[in-house]
């Protein structure tokens, strides 16, 4: 176990120490916000990553796998933020491809993260996963497929929403909901409440960015991408934090 930590940990320096390279060819200039905002998201992924997988060891067992989750959710980020942040820093434009592809990996992961924390403390019906695996997967090709024009862009927000609206059903309302409000753990309940009110509030973030940045009158990329970097921030780490949260109240803090 000790060997894989220090692999993992290898492994993002390694992708750090690469981006400090790139740095050198595509220069951040001083008056691009967007650019920056790309900087932040992609070291505080670094830091979330590193903390998330030292942190693994002194959470209670069954907690452990929604940490490690938490890291890898972190570390993909943070290294499409490697490649985000080139493509917007040497030619403007807003990276879709890269995005998009985080978004398929992380959020699906993110979901599962519901499916770890309730089988942290109870048993769960697999089905769960399944559902939230499958809205998720509505929401993100429709938004794609709107966004990268392959499909009208309103109709590709529709079906985009859909599959959200259809994910805030099953966790508040659905099976997912019920089983979290009947499980009687303190720690559960409450990092249960606070993951579904950033997939309600921090989520809403990127259809906003969808709308202002896109759907309404031509592609602004400044402020689609600041919008969507700050959501990924909130989304991703914050997300990942409560969870460490939760999972460190039932325990003993022994280290
Ligand atoms: C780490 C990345 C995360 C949590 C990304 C989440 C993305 C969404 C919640 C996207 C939602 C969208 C809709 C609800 C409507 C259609 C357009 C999308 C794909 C931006």
């Amino acid at each position: 176990m000790k060997k894989l930590k220090l692999f993992a940990l290898a492994t993002v320096a390694l992708t750090g120490l690469t981006g400090v390279a790139n740095a050198e060819t595509a220069m951040l200039a001083s008056d691009d916000f967007v650019g920056i905002s790309f900087w932040l998201v992609s070291m505080g992924c670094l830091a979330a990553t590193v903390f998330f997988f030292l942190e693994r060891g002194s959470v209670p067992v069954q907690w452990r796998v929604s940490i490690t989750v938490a890291g890898l959710v972190t570390g993909i980020a943070f290294i499409h933020y490697m490649y985000m942040r080139e493509v917007w820093i040497m030619t403007g434009d807003s990276p879709t491809v890269y995005r998009y592809i985080d978004w398929l990996i992380t959020v699906p992961l993110l979901m599962l993260e519901f499916y770890f924390v309730l089988s942290a403390v109870r048993k769960v019906d697999g089905g769960i996963f399944w559902r939230l695996l499958i809205g998720s997967l509505v929401m993100l090709i429709g938004g794609y497929l709107g966004e990268a024009g392959y499909i009208n862009s309103m109709l590709g927000f529709i079906i985009g929403m859909a599959g959200w609206i259809y994910i805030l059903y099953e966790i508040f309302s659905g099976e997912a909901g019920k089983a979290a409000s009947k499980s009687g753990n303190k720690a559960l309940v409450t990092a249960f409440g606070a993951m579904r009110m950033i997939v309600t509030v921090g989520w809403a973030i990127y259809p906003l960015g969808y709308i202002f940045g896109y759907l309404t009158g031509g592609v602004d990329a400044n402020s689609l991408n600041v919008i969507y970097n700050a959501a990924d921030f909130l989304n991703k780490i914050a997300f990942g934090l409560i969870i460490w949260a939760a999972a460190m109240q039932g325990s003993s803090r022994a280290r």
